[in-house]
């Protein structure tokens, strides 16, 4: 494994529930620096980036506080591109959600330029694809999907240069159990694979994974893109949009360790954990937790 640089984006600006600025801080509370040089990986903390406070404002056509998340925005696709170009494994810590459109056209540049193939794996109770016409809120953390497919405002669809960032059968959506309305047809008219509790369910985590993961080429460039909310609400209260009825701890586990096994694991954002919303600092342990095994903690052991 390349090195691991961590970085920080502390900001809400995408959400209207506050506290998301404050994820970064939790996870090195909870060491997750530390936690990863222990399994032998080489891990640097780059510290924050900056960007816009968040101004609390309504939303202005259906988006919510649309500058500031494109400021913040651009720089993480800044430091993002920067990393990859050096070679490492970029770690992002959220952070709202809406900041994967920074992250992951940075990452699909970086696969264009490099000749690789990319897939994102979107871990999450939500499935973010909503638009400025059927959002319920006006957040723009619940539209991530939607913008990197081409469907949104110009300033995000047009990040990385190149619009769509990337195409439907490159991302696959796991853990969803909250989607609106428009967003479900929106959803199917865009063809984005979703793996929703029910099919977890019916399945088990096993094979769920297996289908997720199947068909990686040797040059795949794996982007996991890692909303806390996505475990189950009784095990990871620190999010700002809790839901029940998500992965126990250990269908987390065996998530992030069929991912692990793949090898092919070359960026990630952590992003949604909320520690005003938490109690002693436990949804970050647990997370601290599960990003070890996504970087192979368990095979390590084996
Ligand atoms: N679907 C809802 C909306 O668009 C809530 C989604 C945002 N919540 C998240 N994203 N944490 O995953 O407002
Ligand atoms: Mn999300
Ligand atoms: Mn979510
Ligand atoms: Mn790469």
């Amino acid at each position: 494994m390349n090195k691991i640089r961590m970085m920080g984006a502390p900001t809400d600006v995408g959400a209207s529930r506050r506290g998301a600025s404050m994820g970064p801080a939790a996870l090195r509370v909870a060491e997750l620096q530390r936690s990863l040089q222990q399994h032998g990986l080489e891990v640097i903390d780059g510290g924050d980036l900056g960007g816009p406070a968040n101004p609390q404002q309504p939303p202005v056509q259906g988006l919510r506080h649309l500058e500031q998340v494109v400021q913040w925005n651009q720089a993480v696709f800044d430091a993002v591109s920067g990393s990859l170009a050096e070679g490492e494994v970029p770690l992002l810590m959220g952070g709202d959600h809406a900041l994967a459109v920074g992250s992951i056209a940075a990452v699909a540049r970086h696969c264009r330029t490099h000749g690789k193939d990319l897939r994102v794996l979107w871990l999450d109770a939500h499935a973010d694809a909503n638009t400025s016409q059927s959002t319920p809120t006006g957040n723009i953390h619940g539209m991530p999907v939607a913008c990197l497919l081409g469907v949104g405002p110009d300033a995000l669809t047009r990040m990385g240069g190149q619009t769509p960032a990337m195409q439907p059968q490159q991302i696959c959506q796991i853990g969803i159990r909250s989607v609106d309305r428009e967003e479900k047809r929106h959803l199917r008219e865009l063809g984005v694979r979703v793996f929703d509790m029910r099919h977890i369910d019916e399945y088990g985590m096993r094979a769920t994974m297996q289908e997720a993961l199947a068909g990686m080429e040797p040059d795949t460039h794996l982007h996991v893109s890692f909303d806390v909310d996505f475990l189950d609400a009784a095990l990871a209260p620190g999010v700002g949009t809790a839901v029940l009825g998500g992965p126990t701890y250990r269908e987390a586990q065996l998530c992030m360790e069929m991912i692990a096994d793949t090898g092919r694991l070359a960026s990630l954002d952590v992003m949604e954990l909320n520690p005003a919303c938490d109690v002693r600092n436990q949804t970050a342990e647990v997370v601290v937790d599960l990003v070890e095994s996504l970087f192979g903690k368990s095979t390590l052991i084996r």
